[in-house]
């Protein structure tokens, strides 16, 4: 009888542990572009990059949709919030790396009349495993003043 317990609480203890780590697969999901509430100003590609059986860098991002884009980080650099291109950012196997207001983030300049038309539009991800991945970002415009949107960075410190 005891025995049969301990294997039907192993088998519960193996399925929880399937249900919290699904196989790894490197994805990205949760993109969306911050509009500039500033015309002709950049806006910023914000997402989340969870990491796959082995480690990776996300190289680049491109979008047909986008005249140009770059990826930032956002530092602190004696006590000045300041960015810097980052070429390259580390994925480690199974992690997850944000793209997100006040930190890592994509520089967009020059979205498409279709894309902003559309409410959306497509990016492709490189990895440097030579992985790509495709994923659609929604455009969110900057909520009215006062609301702050749910964004602690108010949304402007891309
Ligand atoms: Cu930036």
């Amino acid at each position: 009888m005891f025995r049969m317990l301990s294997m039907i609480v192993a088998g519960l203890a193996l399925a929880l542990l399937a249900g919290c780590q699904p196989p790894a697969q490197l994805l990205v999901e949760k993109a969306y572009i911050q509009l500039s509430p500033v015309k002709d100003s950049p806006s910023a590609l914000y997402f989340t990059v969870r990491g796959g059986p082995a480690d990776t860098e996300l190289r680049s991002v491109s979008s047909a949709s986008i005249l140009r884009l770059e990826m930032h980080e956002t530092v602190e650099e004696n006590g000045m919030s300041m960015m810097r291109p980052l070429r390259a950012a580390a994925i480690p196997t199974r992690g997850k790396v944000e793209f997100e207001p006040g930190g890592k983030h994509v520089m967009v300049w020059g979205i498409d009349e279709g894309a902003r038309n559309r409410g959306n539009a497509e990016f492709v991800f490189t990895f440097s495993n030579g992985e790509k991945i495709a994923a659609t970002a929604a455009i969110r415009a900057i909520a009215p003043a006062g609301t702050n949107g749910g964004d602690p960075a108010g949304g402007m410190n891309h």
